[in-house]
């Protein structure tokens, strides 16, 4: 019986990992004890990360490494992914705010460059990610991501909602 319930116990740990790493509020350091107790249950959560492990645009690596949803996660097997804001003024964060993709695929920004310019922020330099804050030819930006690295952005007027970070792997 005991046995049973560990059993369900680590079944159950999974999705709530997931949960908490894609609905986590990025100035909230939540999503970490979740995600030690899930898959490393060796490391002491306080521990030192490994050199993956650096939180940019406030995503983590459990973030990249998350199926694809809403939030980001791993979009390894896609040629794009879109990253969608509001059309209005009023902010709210990235859908796929922390995305995985491979070099040499596209990241298309989509929504108002008005309201919420675009621009770098923190992660890996160069990067390919450019300040834009008017509208481009068909009201979106397609970013080709040539070079391996995590590239942090955000809302120049709301960067404290509106962030995120593309991780581009070989
Ligand atoms: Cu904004």
């Amino acid at each position: 019986m005991r046995r049973a319930l560990l059993g369900l116990a680590s079944v159950m740990a999974l999705p709530l990992a997931f949960y908490a790493c894609a609905g986590d509020d990025p100035a909230a350091p939540g999503p970490k004890p979740l995600s030690y107790a899930a898959s490393e249950t060796s490391a002491p959560p306080d521990a030192a990360p490994a050199d993956t492990g650096a939180i940019v645009g406030g995503c983590s690596q459990a973030d990249f490494d998350a199926p694809a949803g809403l939030f980001g996660g791993d979009f390894t097997a896609q040629p794009n992914v879109d990253v969608t804001f509001p059309t209005g003024s009023a902010p709210m964060p990235y859908t796929n705010r922390c995305a995985k993709v491979k070099v040499g695929s596209t990241v298309t920004f989509k929504g108002s460059f008005f309201h919420h310019p675009l621009q770098p922020s923190g992660g890996d330099e160069p990067t390919p990610i450019v300040l834009t804050s008017f509208d481009p030819d068909g009201g979106s930006l397609v970013v080709t991501m040539p070079v391996k690295g995590t590239y942090g952005y955000e809302c120049m007027f709301h960067p404290s909602i509106m962030l995120g970070a593309i991780q581009v792997v070989p």
